[in-house]
């Protein structure tokens, strides 16, 4: 109670001094402010206002640096994937620009290389599932070319193109690929690709739409794909079914946003070949293939009636869809090169936090964690992933960071324990290696979380990415034990 009094006291104490010393501030702060301000006034106009530009301009960066320092940015949503056309200098930009930070741009400039081959023939690509016809329709535009078609699903396994003439005489490439959903994912995606890659989609099918035929046109109508849609061996069909089967192929592909005319929807029989059994005279059976008739009449006309329509389009839409390819492609390369460099920017830091244990005679993590080490590392990884966070950032993702090490602490003790023991001849060592494999393998575990929320979010964010280092850290602590247990084994040996 007594003591409670004494508080109160004070404080009362306090607040008398604090009155009076603000007081005699703003007593001394307004002569001053007076005095100043009748001298200005006394004197000559331009200094006047001088003075005022260099307060305005003073109270403006305190302002800002205020800002940069104290207030917080708002959590941004994982990054979008840029929709935005993208024209042939940007692309190209991008190129140079991640060529110089030593991104392997190899594939994505084969991509547009390609593209500047195909600049002087329009391509009709045939896709579709594994035989749906594709090859037999080729076959039936094309009759001398050697296509090869077979009853058993799976027998175009790469990529050709064959020469075609539109009504107008232009020549017209059409593009035979594997079909999609057979056992290979590998084909499936060369033959997505493909499709990319053309002016023109014949989707082929030869029933209703399976789930992944819809899930392909979609991704097409998303590359912005000029398509017409193949009912292909309509001979299987009476003409009823055949005009039900069209009209739900037309609503399928509107419900998925598609906006096809009804004359981009055919139904046509390739012919295909069958397999014929004859008895001979003697009653002896001998199998023969034979070709059934063609009927692609309204597929001609089709196909001739969009390249009128789309014609002067058709190049741009296919630039554009190529561009998108490359920058797909650049994305893949550039966060290949992220992760071997970060995976560098780790082990160089974790091996730096093991030299330091080792050489500390009571090490502690503090240290490590949010002295130079942790700031370095941070930093680099931050630059790796196009990051550009303020100092204050940095500051507080370590010191969150530093607060879950004390938990954590203990485990990764047991676990640098465990892995020592996992080598021959090291059995019950010394202290100062157990701590500086612990101390690796803390940072190892800080590093790799950092990581993955940087490509998650392209930005440091410390609550995040702390979160993430405590969530993920028991897990990273053992996959990352042998590893680190080796680094410091060879720094101890050095
Ligand atoms: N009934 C009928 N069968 C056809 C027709 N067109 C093709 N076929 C048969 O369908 C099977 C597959 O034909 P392909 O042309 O090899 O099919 P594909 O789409 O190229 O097949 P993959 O290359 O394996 O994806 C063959 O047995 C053809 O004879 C048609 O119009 N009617
Ligand atoms: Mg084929």
């Amino acid at each position: 109670m007594k003591l409670d009094r004494f508080i109160r006291v004070a404080i009362a104490v306090v607040i008398l001094l604090v009155f009076i010393i603000a007081t005699g501030a703003l007593l001394f702060i307004s002569e001053a402010a007076l005095n100043v301000w009748d001298r200005l006034k006394a004197g000559p106009a331009i200094l006047l206002y001088a003075y005022m530009g260099v307060m305005v301009l003073l109270a403006l960066t305190a302002t800002w640096l205020i800002w940069r320092l104290v207030i917080r940015r708002k959590i941004a949503p994982a990054r979008a994937i840029q929709a935005e056309p993208l024209t042939q200098a940007d692309i190209e930009q991008r190129l140079r620009d991640a060529e110089a930070a030593g991104v392997d741009v190899g594939a994505a400039q084969a991509e547009l290389k390609e593209l500047a081959a195909r600049r002087e023939a329009v391509h009709l690509c045939f896709f579709g599932e594994v035989s749906s016809g594709k090859s037999s329709l080729i076959k039936a535009l094309v009759p001398e070319a050697n296509v090869v078609v077979d009853v058993v699903g799976g027998s175009t396994d790469d990529v050709r193109h064959y020469r075609w003439h539109d009504a107008g005489g232009a020549q017209i490439l059409l593009t035979d690929v594997p079909g999609i959903g057979g056992h290979e994912g590998g084909l499936t995606d060369l033959a997505v690709e493909e499709a990319r890659r053309a002016n023109l989609v014949l989707f082929v099918c030869d029933s209703d739409l399976t789930r992944s035929e819809v899930a392909a046109i979609k991704s097409l109508l998303e590359f912005d794909k000029p398509l017409v849609i193949v009912l292909n061996k309509a001979d299987r069909y009476s003409a009823q079914e055949q005009a039900a089967l069209m009209q739900t192929l037309l609503e399928r592909v509107d419900k998925i946003g598609g906006q096809l005319d009804r004359d981009h929807v055919v139904a046509v029989s390739a012919g295909g070949e069958v397999e014929v059994i004859e008895r001979g005279a003697g009653g002896e059976e001998t199998s023969r293939r034979r070709t059934r008739p063609a009927d692609i009449g309204v597929l001609v006309v089709a196909i001739n009636r969009l390249l009128a329509q789309e014609g002067p389009s058709l190049d741009a839409r296919r630039e554009r869809a190529v561009f998108r390819m490359a920058a797909a492609r650049l994305a893949e390369a550039e966060g290949e090169y992220r992760l071997q460099r970060s995976e560098q920017i780790i082990r160089s830091s974790t091996r730096k936090a093991i030299i330091g244990a080792l050489a500390a005679i009571s090490p502690g993590t503090d240290i490590l964690i949010q002295g130079y080490i942790g700031t370095s590392m941070t930093q680099q990884l931050c630059k790796l992933y196009d990051a550009a966070p303020r100092d204050l950032d940095i500051e507080e993702f370590l010191t969150l960071s530093q607060s879950r090490v004390g938990r954590a602490l203990p485990l990764s003790l047991a676990v640098a324990g465990n892995g020592l023991k996992a080598f021959p001849g090291i059995g019950t060592v010394a202290g100062g290696l157990v701590h500086a494999v612990a101390y690796g393998l803390i940072f190892d575990a800080l590093g790799r979380s950092l990581v993955l929320t940087l490509s998650r979010h392209g930005e440091l964010l410390p609550e995040v990415a702390a979160k993430a280092f405590e969530e993920g850290i028991s897990e990273h602590l053992e996959a990352g034990v042998r590893r680190i247990t080796k680094m410091a084994l060879a720094e101890k040996a050095d």
